[in-house]
């Protein structure tokens, strides 16, 4: 990795701690709540001002360099290319846990470079628990290097998904979703998609299942998951794209294929 790199993760993690003090901070007050797509869609003020701090950060110090956040603050509206170096930005995944709980949300960060991930941060930002990575550069969380990981069979797995979808009569995926989730060991649901991926790269999970996430939801997540050998695609085992929305599994290699070829794969 050239130096220009080392330069980009070192200011993107200097960022990226800053923003989650920022957050920390914004807890001692009231929370102005608003729904998006739908009611269980919230949004906040801390979501737009932490997305705008980096977009500002970025547009000072890397004119050239383009933004894609979930809240829409950038300028140039949707991004429509992956050419040049690319910042993908959630600055709070798992809103209605920042909201509810006030735990177990993260800041998610990937910077891409005509299309392949160079640089991805998970900061869990109440457990301080920083995950990051860099390309052919291994994973780290809190600075110490995630090994490689060891597959599970099926019966022994976690997988991450959320209980919901398991109930929602019109979700395609209803049927196989239950079907995996009786052969698996057992099921968790962080309601947090950075977290959670972040959990299958530090072997606390063996998976993570999602019906719908954005490429603010997992490009910092495809980095850190790449470098200790675990695979993310669709449903039906495609590249996950980082210009549009879809199903995702990530997952230690073996057990990806299996949920793929047993459970997910067919076209619904
Ligand atoms: P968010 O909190 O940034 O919106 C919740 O199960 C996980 O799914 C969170 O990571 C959440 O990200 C993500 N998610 C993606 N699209 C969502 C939507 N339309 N509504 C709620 N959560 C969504
Ligand atoms: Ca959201
Ligand atoms: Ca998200
Ligand atoms: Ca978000």
């Amino acid at each position: 990795m050239s130096l220009n790199w080392l330069e980009i993760e070192k200011i993107a993690k200097e960022w990226t701690l800053e923003a989650g003090e920022k957050v920390k901070e914004a807890l001692h007050n009231p929370i102005e709540v608003k729904s998006k797509s739908n009611p269980h869609d919230l949004v906040t003020e801390v979501d737009k001002k932490t997305e705008q701090f980096f977009y500002q950060k970025i547009k000072q110090t890397f004119p050239d360099h383009h933004f894609l956040g979930e809240e829409g603050i950038a300028e140039e509206g949707i991004l429509q290319s992956l050419d040049g170096t690319v910042w993908i930005i959630d600055p709070i995944d798992g809103t209605m846990n920042f909201v509810h709980q006030k735990y177990n949300f993260a800041i998610s960060v990937g910077v891409y470079h005509n299309g392949l991930g160079m640089v991805g941060m998970i900061y869990d930002v109440m457990s301080n628990e920083f995950f990051h990575a860099s390309r052919d550069n291994g994973a780290y969380l809190n600075g110490e290097e995630l090994v490689p990981v060891k597959e599970r069979v099926l019966d022994e797995s976690i997988i991450g998904v959320n209980g919901k979808w398991l109930v929602e009569e019109r979700n395609v995926y209803q049927n196989p979703l239950r079907a995996l989730v009786r052969d698996v060991r057992s099921i968790r649901s962080y309601g947090s998609a950075a977290i959670e991926m972040a959990y299958v790269a530090a072997d606390r999970l063996d998976g993570y299942i999602s019906v719908k996430l954005s490429p603010w939801d997992y490009a910092a997540a495809l980095v850190i998951l790449k470098e200790v050998g675990c695979v993310a695609s669709s449903f039906a085992g495609n590249e996950l794209s980082l210009l549009d929305s879809g199903t995702v599994i990530a997952a230690k290699p073996q057990l990806h294929k299996e949920i793929i070829s047993s459970y997910l794969g067919e076209e619904f």
